[in-house]
């Protein structure tokens, strides 16, 4: 994925400086732009096929077998759990669908991806583990050296669950066999794979990236994304621009688009998805579109009214934000 996205930047920013040279020649410039900056539409389908989910990892993928594995919970607890994988499996099963973004996604990016994930609460495992008081932070550990933690009100509260499963099948190995955590509404960062080990602390635990100085939060931001058409296309009245929008902020309310560059905005249709913590599909019919070339942008608006915005930010050190703005060619 980051190559196609290397291989698609050096040929915006080559081709991009060569069309400039045409500013004069608008026609010759519109026929380079058509010509050799038009990118297919995303075909993203609603559940990402397993082999097609994104994979970020620090490191080097560990080899974990089940069989020589357990699950320790440890630190401020009266009752300390070591769990085998059979003993996990055992236990009330919980199956959500979880869209997981990763904090390097750039607007319109394709870190992003959505399953339905099957496992144990976390709730549960802590209950049964019985924490002191003063417990402050939950602190995961992944058999790759790899730590991340959320607070205890997080894992109590929201819906956190340790995941064996991923669309309907064993947990694949590039995605944390035989487990991990699922954290709705945070950044992929917290979704440690691998885990080994689920701490009680009294303190703000510092996890990988936090000790380079990335978010301890990790709230998702709310984005957009145009799939269709691509940039640089040309469609014809009636087309229909569709895509994805996804927060960090229990589901999308709304989703506008703008056929002006961002001077005014209509309101897109949002399809209601089956869980407050997936992405949603929007599509917006242009019917009344004339010949021209456009700019089209679209922003997104999540159930605790946070607007996705203009502002451009990197990925370091909460997450990216911004509009996408794709070219579009009416004829
Ligand atoms: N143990 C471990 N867990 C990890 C990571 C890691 O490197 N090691 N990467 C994190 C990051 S940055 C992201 S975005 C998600 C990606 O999960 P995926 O590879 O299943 O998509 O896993 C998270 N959990
Ligand atoms: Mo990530």
């Amino acid at each position: 994925m980051n190559l196609i996205d290397r291989r698609n930047f050096l040929r915006y920013a080559s081709l991009g400086i060569f069309a400039a040279l045409f500013t004069r020649k608008v026609e010759a410039s519109t026929f380079l732009m058509k010509r050799f900056l038009a990118l297919p539409p995303k075909e993203t389908p609603f559940i990402t096929p397993n082999e097609h989910f994104y994979i970020v990892n620090f490191g080097k993928q560990p080899q974990v077998d089940a069989a020589d594995w357990t699950l320790r919970i440890t630190g401020k607890v009266q009752r300390p759990l070591e769990l085998t994988y059979q003993e996990i499996l055992a236990r009330p099963a919980v199956e959500k669908m979880v869209t997981l973004e990763c904090i390097d996604n750039e607007v319109a990016g394709e870190l992003i991806s959505n399953a339905v994930w099957k496992g144990v609460t976390l709730k549960s495992l802590i209950e049964e583990a019985k924490p002191l008081q003063g417990v402050e932070d939950v602190a995961m550990y992944g058999a790759d050296a790899y730590s991340d933690g959320i607070t205890l009100d997080r894992a109590l509260n929201y819906d956190v669950f340790l995941a064996y499963q991923m669309n309907g099948v064993t947990l694949p190995k590039e995605h944390g066999y035989p487990l991990r955590a699922v954290v709705p509404g945070l950044y992929g960062i917290k979704n440690v794979k691998w885990l080994t080990k689920i701490d009680l602390v009294d303190h703000d635990y510092k996890g990988y990236w936090q000790q380079k100085g990335w978010t301890d939060t990790a709230t998702i931001k709310v984005k957009s994304r145009i799939d269709a058409p691509g940039p640089y296309n040309t469609i014809n009245p009636g087309y229909i621009f569709r895509g994805i929008a996804f927060t960090g902020g229990y589901g999308i309310r709304s989703v506008e688009i703008s056929l002006d560059g961002g001077k005014s905005w209509v309101p897109a249709t949002i399809e209601p998805p089956p869980s407050p913590y997936s992405w949603v599909f929007w599509k917006y019919e242009w019917k009344d579109a004339k010949p021209g070339t456009y700019q089209i942008l679209s922003r997104a608006t999540d159930k605790l009214s946070r607007t996705q915005t203009a502002f451009i930010s990197r990925a370091f050190p909460d997450g990216t934000s911004g509009l996408q703005s794709i070219v579009t060619f009416v004829e």
